[in-house]
């Protein structure tokens, strides 16, 4: 006499926890990639954003004013700090609040608004209290690597009027065929070495930082190499 079985074997429980696991797994995977690619689409557009602005500004003024070169705490590389915004600000190509009040808390919040900052540091800024000075907003740091000042928008513009915006002009590359260009160094924080689409890992500040994440306002076509 056979007798009827009830319920499920070990090896059946086994079998259907590993299925809902290998599911789970593919999910969440998917999730992460999709808020990834939600988050780089993001950024394309403040890079995009930006560069349209600082356009604008040379289409306005009929040239560079000089304040977008001379950012008091960025003296040695381009970024789209308080000195950029205000210009922006002043000649409405952004929203830049607070310009002529408390500059340092109100620049920085205007930086966040317009977009200046990155995606992944704008989440931090949203979230920072108000208060604090532009100083420590910029060091704070944002989950995915880097500090707020590593995350904000980089530039260069064709100072010569040649066409073309080159190494010597700031470009991370020999030279590109652009008005102006702009970037982020992505989730990380960090560039990493924009002369190649190869993958390649690199120290930046004591950490490892990655070329993969970057986003770039131009295509690779426009290059010279
Ligand atoms: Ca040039
Ligand atoms: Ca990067």
């Amino acid at each position: 006499m056979k007798t009827r079985r009830s319920g499920f074997t070990l090896i059946e429980m086994m079998v259907v926890i590993g299925i809902i696991g290998i599911l789970a797994a593919v999910l969440a995977g998917g999730y992460t990639y999709a808020v990834k690619s939600a988050q780089r689409a993001k950024a394309t557009e403040a890079v995009s954003n930006a560069r349209t602005a600082l356009e604008m500004l040379y289409e306005k003024l009929e040239g560079w004013p000089d304040e977008i070169f001379k950012d008091p705490r960025h003296e040695n590389f381009q970024v789209m700090g308080e000195n950029v915004a205000k210009a922006l600000g002043r000649n409405g190509l952004l929203n830049v609040n607070g310009i002529g009040g408390d500059d340092k808390v109100y620049e920085l919040r205007g930086v966040d608004r317009c977009g200046i900052a990155d995606p992944w540091a704008q989440e931090v800024l949203r979230n920072a209290d108000s208060k604090l000075n532009g100083q420590s907003l910029l060091t704070r740091a944002v989950p995915s690597g880097g500090t707020v000042q590593d995350h904000l928008i980089y530039f260069a513009v064709d100072i010569d009027d040649d066409g073309f915006v080159t190494q010597a002009e700031g470009a991370p590359v020999n030279r590109v065929r652009a008005k102006v260009i702009t970037w982020s160094a992505g989730a990380d924080g960090g560039l990493g070495d924009c002369s190649t689409d190869k993958p390649k890992k690199q120290s930046y500040n004591g950490r490892m930082v990655s070329n993969q994440d970057n986003v770039y306002s131009w295509q690779r076509a426009q290059e010279v190499r």
